[in-house]
């Protein structure tokens, strides 16, 4: 049975392509979901795909992978910078959790240097536009046939 990996968007992630672009590209979310689900296609596992403006329902589906997934790769947008109560919740997951920023949050503002996310993810990446889900979700793809997620 092929793998479950869940790909976990943050708050106003759902504005993707429709402001900012001169920080965050022109692609939408829905075409950001696309090009996950091709690259997991190539590697032959699964994707859950969710975004939201909540933090508790993007805790619940941590807690959702915890039974289900193999893998995390989350972009969890402002909470990155806030949030110990996703930090704890990612503590109770297994798997490897990839941590994802479609800007290069070490060349803004100070508050997006601290990430509570990174004190679990396994690797982060920052600063590659849309394409830094791909490459996590590559690595990812790699673990699973490796037999390391
Ligand atoms: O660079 C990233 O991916 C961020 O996680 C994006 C977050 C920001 O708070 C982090 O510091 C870095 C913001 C997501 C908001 O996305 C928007 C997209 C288009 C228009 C407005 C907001």
């Amino acid at each position: 049975m092929p793998k479950t990996v869940f790909v976990l968007n943050g708050p106003n992630l759902n504005l993707l392509g429709k402001r900012q672009p001169e920080i965050y590209g022109h692609e939408t979310m829905a075409d950001v979901e696309a090009m996950c689900r091709e690259t997991a296609a190539e590697f032959g596992f699964e994707i859950r795909y969710h975004q939201s403006n909540a933090e508790h329902e993007i805790i619940e589906w941590i807690h959702e992978a915890r039974e289900v997934a193999a893998a995390i790769v989350m972009n969890p947008a402002a909470y990155t910078h806030t949030s110990v109560a996703i930090l704890d919740a990612l503590n109770a997951f297994d798997g490897p959790v990839f941590e994802v920023h479609i800007s290069n949050v070490h060349k803004r503002e100070a508050f997006r240097h601290h990430s509570y996310v990174s004190l679990r993810a396994d690797g982060v990446i920052a600063g590659f536009g849309t394409e830094g889900y791909v490459l996590a979700l590559r690595k990812v793809g790699k673990l699973l046939a490796a037999g390391k997620a």
